[in-house]
């Protein structure tokens, strides 16, 4: 009983790292198990040669020696008394052949090995090169440390909560009666006309003098998350500006792209700062921390927040390598089938071969990654939903000149300008 305990924890022992690695036949550096107990290599090596020797010693002195790293040398036979008593045993000793079957195996599981590395499907030079590009260019262009928000017009949280969402939402149902009239075709020209139908119709059963103050209409938050939508619209311009082929594209589809893209891009880009603890944006100071709340009070309703703080939760939750949220955004940004783009042959050959960037380095280098590919397209069409949503309520707020005087040329002009 008490012997299979001790072998038991012997073998545990050897698993164990922390072990102490001392010889138990003579004190020095041990180097692992041999023949059933912890040694150096010198006991080892001394009670192989004596097993196959069959040697038998006779100890000069008492019997008793007390066998030390010095002096192992100088009694053979107190040294092998003691290695029997610490459980070294003969049988564990292999014979020649064994020795040599043990080698072969080691060296054909190490051929196996290098094999398999050499047959491991690899990124080319090309591909990486592509990744190297697009995570400098994303570094470049995104500063984790959100130092600059503090030059933005400053956030202000006020008002009530649900009367601001309302009030959003009345705008909405406001779209939803006129819809047929100018949503199918924003970029169309006769849509000013209507545009301007509305934004009559919203004025003549707007807000009355008391309400104006106090009920959300203020947008407290436009002024901060129209600075940072801004910031970031330069920042996406930038990261685009670095993608290899995208300068080589003509300036009008360069700016088709970005127009139709820079929301989606900002909605993927700003999941870096989303935070699942709090279901929030957060930016460093506690200023900086968005929660749906405060977007309402940019003028943006459920409809599109309820949406896209899911898309936010289920992207996170992806937890991609940043090589793939790079590349995301990259493909995002290089969508061939966006309104205006000319040029849909030289986009889409430059949007497949980032797919197919994207396809190989999950396979390479991303352990169980088999589903991701999918999972990342399937975002991208959900940031096509949330960008039409965005469109519609955007559309909204920059029929107000009140509002839209607190938007920035840039956001003005990629995302389309007040109405005149
Ligand atoms: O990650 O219609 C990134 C940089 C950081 C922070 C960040 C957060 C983005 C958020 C949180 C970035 C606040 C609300 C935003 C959201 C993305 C879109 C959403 C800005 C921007 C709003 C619906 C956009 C409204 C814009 C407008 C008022 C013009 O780049």
């Amino acid at each position: 009983m008490e012997m299979a305990v001790s072998t038991s924890t012997q073998a545990l022992d050897e698993f164990d790292r922390n072990v102490p690695r001392i010889c138990g036949v003579c004190g020095d550096k041990a180097t692992g198990f041999h023949f059933n107990a912890m040694t150096c290599e010198g006991c080892k090596g001394f009670f192989r040669r004596s097993m196959k020797r069959k040697a038998t010693f006779t100890c000069p002195f008492n019997g008793s020696c007390n066998i030390t790293k010095d002096n192992r040398r100088h009694c053979q036979a107190c040294r092998l008394k003691r290695c029997v008593e610490i459980g070294m045993m003969k049988e564990f000793i292999l014979t020649d052949e064994e020795v040599q079957r043990k080698k072969d195996l080691i060296q054909r599981r190490k051929e196996e090995e290098a094999l398999r590395e050499a047959q491991r499907p690899r990124l080319t030079d090309e591909q990486q090169n592509l990744i190297s590009s697009l995570v400098e260019a994303h570094h470049k262009t995104y500063d984790d440390s959100y130092t600059d928000f503090a030059r933005f017009r400053p956030p202000v949280r006020e008002g009530p909560v649900t009367r601001s969402a309302s009030r959003a939402a009345s705008l909405h149902s406001l779209s939803d009666a006129s819809s047929d009239s100018f949503s199918h075709s924003p970029e169309s020209g006769d849509s000013k006309v209507n545009l301007s139908n509305l934004l009559m119709m919203y004025q003549e059963q707007g807000s009355s003098p008391d309400s104006a103050e106090d009920d959300g209409s203020r947008l407290s938050m436009l002024p901060h998350l129209a600075d940072l939508v801004s910031y970031s619209i330069q920042k996406v311009i930038g990261f685009a500006k670095m993608i290899p082929g995208f300068r080589d594209l003509t300036a009008e589809d360069q700016i088709a792209l970005l127009k139709s893209s820079a929301i989606e891009v900002i909605m993927l880009r700003s999941n870096q700062s989303f935070s699942l603890e709090d279901m929030s944006w957060t930016c460093g100071a506690p200023d900086f921390k968005y929660c749906v709340n405060d977007v309402t009070k940019a003028g943006h309703t459920l409809e599109l927040l309820e949406p896209l703080v899911k898309f936010q939760v289920g992207l996170k939750k992806l937890n991609l390598h940043e090589e793939e949220h790079v590349l995301l955004m990259a493909i995002c940004l290089l969508s061939p089938d966006r309104p205006g783009v000319q040029d849909h042959a030289r986009v889409e050959t430059l949007q497949d071969n980032m797919c197919e960037v994207l396809q190989a380095y999950i396979r390479v280098n991303h352990p169980g990654g088999r589903l991701l590919y999918a999972k990342m397209i399937q975002k991208l069409a959900d940031l096509r939903s949330l960008n039409e949503e965005h469109s519609k309520q955007y559309r909204l707020l920059s029929f107000q000149p009140e509002h839209s005087m607190q938007l920035t040329p840039l956001v003005l002009e990629v995302f389309g300008g007040q109405v005149t």
